[in-house]
């Protein structure tokens, strides 16, 4: 499928880089050179390799507030009102989501101007991605999914990068604001795990590019399947409304991934030729060939995914196998299907194929929407909520009455179009369970100003996001009784432990 990309902030801009670079060297086109940066600093586009000089918007130079050209380790004394909490001093916004939505909302005419840049009417879909912990990620990429939401009639979808443990606290809660806004507004959101992925033993930042490598495979194995050769004809190939409407329902995403060696023997090869020519029995390998595809399909599965989950918590899968045609059998995608509804106990399972004649090897990718039961996603939460404590108590340095502008109007807009569906959303910023338990809602106000609007009456009576009051939520009512399922944790304990 086309899909136009738009990277926000560094971790933004260095994922789109990454997703051009993946583009070239797979000869899958899938955005038509859709695509675009936007920045508070400078440095990140710096270091780009592929993505276009005209497409790198720098924004923020009327703020006094934004350090756009400050060096990364040049951590100068820093007295604005930006950095009034303890901001790492980095260029941009510095970390702070508040100026980042400010920044865009002042300089949405700039924006505005870049969109036009982008012919939406030439994709199948947008992607916002961004960096959850980012100033700029979060600040301005909100305000970003709101414009591009209110002007575009496709999907929108984001992809970002979750903080690591290791992290610092007001990135954790950046990244819980972040999810809390963007899920509620974009079509589906594909967090990425940095803790998940990333190695304990060397710095997070030095292991960027492969995670980012990680993630560009992943996303053009799903998005950009049969865009390599249009010619090729298989009776199965994926079509773009099936992904699309695997992400329909909204919510969190996550990716698994694997690969095979075909067989290159000159025996594999001499019988894929002879079943070409139509001269071998009808697959007489099918049997193997099911077996093969059945094991590859459960690899997928239990393979490291790109947002560790219990995958029974899942509301849609799709899977897409991408190989030579010979290879991929009738036979083999419905075994993989029977297997993926078996373990993940949905019967909405779609696949299709990607048929790459010269490969040699078979790759299954499957997609898992509107997972629910995701820990670090609780984690981030969690923390969050801990670090706005401390914070008020410090006598509350960050004023959460006014805080997030730009993200206060994408979640007013956001519950004008679907009053419900913030507040029955898993995502909530719902506070501790004390909290809950003691009627008060101010866990969820505190985090994000949004709660104010629609969540105060449902804060504390969907602690759990368990709301089946229907309306705009038929979707996540469903994934709630599929949370519900008592025993819903033993996938996940081997899907999100075992690596590649
Ligand atoms: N996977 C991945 N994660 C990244 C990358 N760069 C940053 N991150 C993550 O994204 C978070 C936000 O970092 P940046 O992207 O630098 O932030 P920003 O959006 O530029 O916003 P500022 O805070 O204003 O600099 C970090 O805390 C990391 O967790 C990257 O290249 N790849
Ligand atoms: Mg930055």
């Amino acid at each position: 499928m086309k899909l136009s990309l738009f990277g926000v902030g560094d971790a933004g801009t260095r994922l789109v880089d990454k997703l051009l670079q993946a583009e070239v060297e797979t000869g899958r086109n899938f955005t038509d050179g859709n695509v675009l940066a936007f920045n508070t600093a400078a440095e990140a586009f710096g270091e780009t390799d592929t993505l276009p000089e005209e497409r790198q918007i720098l924004i923020g130079d009327t703020h006094s507030a934004v350090n756009q050209y400050v060096e990364p380790d040049a951590d100068g004394p820093d007295t604005d009102t930006a950095s009034a909490t303890s901001r790492d001093h980095s260029p941009g916004v510095a970390g702070d989501p508040e100026l980042g939505a400010e920044v865009a909302d002042d300089e949405l005419p700039e924006i505005r101007r870049a969109l036009d840049l982008v012919d939406d009417t030439e994709v199948d879909a947008a992607m916002v991605v961004a960096g959850f912990g980012g100033g700029t990620g979060c600040g301005v990429g909100s305000v970003l999914l709101e414009e591009l939401k209110s002007i575009y009639e496709i999907p929108v979808y984001v992809l970002g990068a979750l903080p690591a443990a290791d992290e610092s606290d007001e990135r954790a809660h950046t990244a819980a604001r972040a999810v809390r806004t963007f899920v509620p507004l974009a079509d589906a959101v594909l967090p990425v795990d940095n803790d998940a992925w990333a190695r304990s033993t060397q710095p997070l930042t030095e292991q960027y590019d492969e995670i980012n490598e990680m993630v560009a495979t992943r996303m053009l194995s799903l998005f950009a399947a049969g865009e390599s050769d249009p010619a090729t004809v298989s009776e199965m190939r994926i079509d773009p409304a099936d992904v699309m409407r695997t992400l329909a329902v909204g919510g969190l995403s996550s990716i698994g991934h694997a690969s095979i060696e075909v067989d290159t023997s000159d025996e594999g090869l001499l019988a894929r030729l002879m079943q070409l020519l139509g001269l071998a029995e009808e697959t007489p390998d099918t049997q193997t060939d099911a077996a093969t595809i059945k094991r590859l399909v459960r690899s997928a599965l239990n393979s490291k995914l790109t947002l560790p989950c219990d995958i029974e918590s899942t509301d849609r899968v799709l899977v897409i196998l991408s190989g030579p045609p010979s290879d991929i059998s009738r036979k083999g995608f419905e075994t993989g299907r029977y297997l993926l509804e078996e373990e993940t106990g949905t019967v909405e399972v779609l696949a299709g194929d990607e048929p790459l004649p010269n490969a040699s090897e078979i790759t299954a990718t499957v997609l898992f929407s509107n997972v629910t039961d995701v820990p670090r996603i609780d984690e981030l939460q969690e923390r969050a909520v801990a670090y706005q404590r401390e914070q008020d108590a410090d006598t509350a340095v960050i004023d959460t009455a006014t805080s997030i502008e730009g993200a206060t109007a994408v979640a007013a807009d956001a519950s004008t179009a679907a009053p419900d569906d913030e507040s029955d959303h898993p995502f909530e910023f719902h506070g501790t369970e004390e909290q809950q338990e003691n009627g008060d809602a101010h866990g969820g106000d505190t985090v994000s100003p949004d709660a104010d609007a629609s969540d105060e009456s449902t804060a504390t009576d969907t602690p759990d996001g368990d709301a089946t009051d229907g309306s705009a939520a038929d979707t996540s009512a469903d994934s709630d009784t599929a949370t519900e399922d008592g025993d819903a944790t033993t996938a996940a304990a081997t899907s999100s432990d075992e690596h590649e």
